[in-house]
């Protein structure tokens, strides 16, 4: 516990299970629990999915939910869906819309084996994700979704998640301008956050290359009481949320990818723009990758932890 009576512990935990659920989503179709070593046949044929900003958003939420357990959580970056659902699959809201989302390995085999599948799960977040009001699919609304859903609404505690990348459409740069608008007391409390990873598919964002001060500068001039944290600090994101005021904005800084392997094949994966789909895209044919990929999932050692959350198993 820290002094604030938080369970970092708990919170680290969290946050392993959910990184290691978000790879298992994109590239396993069997050996859910790595029960033996990793076999081509345990690959999925077509890898799909988006790994780059899920570590971002599983520090994100592991850390809100810990002080704000009722909160309404917005995703914009939408297609780091693995890590919304494996969130959703932790908390047990999945269950709820979805009875074979159970705690145990059925549930788990459910989960990673549907993820990105035809009549499975969609790789991004969709209408059948519970609680999502907006996809993400299209970037660029978050902010103003968020702002929508709290009007009218003063008990609300809405969290958004925005991309560095998405923060350069023209839709989410106007919302910023809500605040101005908006962050009244007859309004819910909307808490932005910009994910701050530095890449957008296969280059750097504009904010991600802009100083520190010009960033503060332009959020300052929208109104906003921004604060940046090391988004694996969880001391630091722990901090900036017990003193958030009606303005705040947090801008979460995290390497792109951030747990996957550093590079493959000369190139950077960890920290570039290499790592925002499928970073080891030849793990089922090449033994090389097939390792990598080995040794990236048993990092999270998701089996201990699998144990202790499952039910009867
Ligand atoms: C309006 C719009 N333009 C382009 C895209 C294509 N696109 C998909 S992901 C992505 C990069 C997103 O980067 P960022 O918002 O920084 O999210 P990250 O994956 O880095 O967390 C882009 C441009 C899109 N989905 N929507």
């Amino acid at each position: 516990m820290n002094g604030s009576g938080i369970d970092v512990s708990r919170i680290k935990k969290r946050i392993a299970f959910c990184d290691y659920l978000s790879v298992a989503q994109i590239f396993l179709q069997d050996n859910f629990l790595l029960d033996t070593p990793l076999d081509p046949t345990d690959v999925k044929p077509r890898l799909l999915g988006h790994w780059g900003s899920c570590p971002g958003i599983n520090r994100a939420y592991a850390n809100l939910k810990a002080v704000f357990p009722e909160m309404q959580f917005i995703l914009g970056p939408g297609h780091g869906f693995p890590a919304l659902q494996a969130n959703l699959y932790y908390d047990g809201d999945l269950h709820e819309v979805c009875p074979e989302a159970t705690p145990d390995k059925r549930g788990l085999e459910f989960l990673c084996r549907r993820f990105s599948w035809p009549y499975g799960f969609p790789s991004h977040a969709s209408p059948m994700t519970p609680g999502v009001i907006s996809e993400g699919g299209e970037l660029g609304y978050a902010l103003a979704a968020a702002y929508g859903a709290a009007l009218g609404k003063p008990e609300k505690f809405i969290a958004v998640l925005i991309g560095d990348g998405e923060l350069e459409t023209a839709t989410a740069l106007a919302s910023l301008n809500l605040n101005k608008l908006l962050a009244t007391s007859d309004n819910g409390r909307v808490l932005p956050i910009l994910h701050l990873n530095g890449y957008k598919i296969s280059a750097p964002t504009i904010y991600g290359r802009s100083s520190e001060r010009e960033l503060m500068q332009m959020l300052r001039g929208f109104g906003f009481d921004p604060v940046v944290v090391n988004g694996l600090d969880i001391d630091e994101f722990q901090s900036a949320l017990k003193n958030l005021n009606p303005h705040s904005f947090i801008v979460m800084k995290t390497p792109k990818g951030y747990g996957c392997p550093k590079e493959v094949d000369g190139v950077k994966l960890e920290g570039n723009y290499a790592s925002h789909q499928v970073p080891l895209p030849k793990a089922k044919t090449d033994r090389h990758q097939l390792e990598m990929l080995e040794n990236w999932l048993r990092s999270y050692h998701f089996k201990e932890l699998f144990h202790e959350f499952a039910h009867n198993d």
